[in-house]
């Protein structure tokens, strides 16, 4: 149990008794007792002194026995004595209102106990620390040292001369692809947090089933030799290079009497466009049948991997498509999993990811900063090109600094901070 504040001394004297004098930082056995001094259990009490506590301010942790009842009965008491219950996040928070972590690093405690998976927890570990917070000010203190030589220019025209352009343009490339590179790995974070839906479609009987089956390396959904077996959507996570992946398996698109049946068609659109990534399973065997062109048709403008399975029946399908299948071969043979795991990872998000070992963008408010400011330096870029006066480059440098300090925790509106600590559970 954790209190925190300036009454935290006086209340630990209160309901912490110890042969010992309470000193900072080291646990120390003793009775916790409740206000009218009844002993409610012993147990271990830590004193921090702000400003040295997570929350910088003065800090009392207790460690008792964790039986529901005890541990009702000394919040009770510690209410009784004038604390009250935290809010969501407000441990945090009050750390960062006390200069402890900045927004960044608030963000990253929210992560990591929201995480997962390890890799989604790792990269959240990654952030804890901080540290992007003083790249993005490094950027930031580049963009100012720009905007005061404009400024310089601007104001006193006749005696400083403009800024050399192809300089100024080089300097604001390096910028810019310092914070596209904050961006790629930050949109990595995301992925590994949130993971990607992938489709699998397909005719009837292609193998859509089994290969989930494989996949997950369990016998999940049901597989017969019968078209038409899988009914309902099926959805299962497996990880892919720390991606978790969900595969969703869907009912084939059927024919009826020469006629494609419109449910199907209707099931595979729904399945797509939840998906960010298709895999295309097509009985490679035999000659592309009528539903087997219209699944291609319908994942035609989307990044899919084409499929051929069942390679031990033939390939008649898979010398009509040549070249399209990206992968060849059977559900049953491990190498060929490989190889649509890896297709996969390259159709669904370009394949390798950037290392997420060092502090990255994690929250979509500073993905968005950063995109705001990108955009804006692009524009810079354009009117510096056009030949354009330093007052328009200028005053989209202002937009770009005034977007980037969203991360540095200068800008962090009330809504901001809100928003961050509703993620957290109470006394985090
Ligand atoms: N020989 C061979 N048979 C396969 C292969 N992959 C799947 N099958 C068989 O093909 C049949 C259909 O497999 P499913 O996984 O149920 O096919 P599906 O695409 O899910 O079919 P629906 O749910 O009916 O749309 C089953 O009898 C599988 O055992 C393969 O690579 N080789
Ligand atoms: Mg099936």
């Amino acid at each position: 149990m954790r209190v925190s504040g300036p009454e935290t001394r006086s209340l630990a004297a209160r309901l912490f008794h110890s042969t010992h004098a309470l000193e900072p930082k080291i646990a120390t056995y003793g009775t916790v007792v409740d206000e009218n001094g009844a002993t409610l259990d012993r147990g271990i009490a830590i004193l921090s002194i702000a400003p040295h506590s997570y929350t910088g301010e003065d800090t009392l942790e207790l460690q008792i026995h964790g039986s529901p009842i005890v541990a009702r009965e000394v919040v009770r008491a510690l209410l009784a004595c004038g604390a009250r219950y935290a809010n969501a996040g407000e441990f945090s928070r009050r750390a960062l209102l006390n200069g402890k972590m900045d927004v960044h690093e608030a963000s990253a405690v929210a992560d990591l106990i929201a995480a997962e998976s390890r890799s989604a927890a790792r990269a959240a570990a990654a952030n804890l620390g901080g540290g992007l917070a003083r790249e993005v000010q490094t950027l930031r203190s580049r963009l100012s040292t720009i905007l005061e030589e404009l400024a310089a220019a601007i104001d006193f025209p006749d005696e400083v001369r403009d800024p050399d352009r192809a300089q100024l343009e080089a300097s604001l490339e390096t910028i810019a692809a310092e914070l596209q590179r904050l961006q790629r790995e930050g949109e990595a974070g995301r992925l590994i947090r949130e993971g990607v839906g992938v489709a699998i479609v397909g005719p009837p009987n292609a193998g859509k089933s089994s290969l989930l089956n494989a996949l997950l390396g369990e016998d999940r959904a049901i597989v017969s030799e019968i078209p038409g077996t899988t009914r309902d959507t099926i959805e299962e996570t497996i990880a892919v290079d720390g991606v978790p992946v969900r595969l969703i398996d869907t009912a084939g698109i059927r024919a009826h009497s020469d006629r494609l049946e419109s449910a199907g068609i209707e099931r595979t659109r729904r399945a797509l466009s939840e998906a960010r990534a298709a895999i295309v399973v097509l009985d490679g065997s035999q000659p592309l049948s009528p539903e087997a062109r219209e699944v291609l048709a319908l994942t035609d403008d989307r990044s899919r991997v084409i499929f051929c399975n069942k390679s031990d029946l033939g390939d008649a399908g898979a010398r009509e498509l040549g070249e399209r299948a990206e992968v060849c071969g059977s559900v049953f043979d491990s190498a060929t999993l490989a190889a649509l795991r890896a297709a996969l990872a390259r159709a669904a998000w370009g394949g390798k990811l950037p290392d997420l070992e060092r502090p990255h963008l994690a929250a979509l408010f500073e993905l968005e900063a950063v995109a705001r400011a990108l955009e804006a330096l692009s524009r810079a870029r354009e009117t510096l090109r056009r030949g354009e006066p330093p007052d328009l480059i200028a005053g989209e440098l202002q937009r770009a600094y005034a977007a980037l300090g969203h991360l540095t925790g200068e800008a962090a509106g009330e809504e901001l901070l809100t928003k961050i600590f509703a993620r957290f559970c109470i006394g985090k």
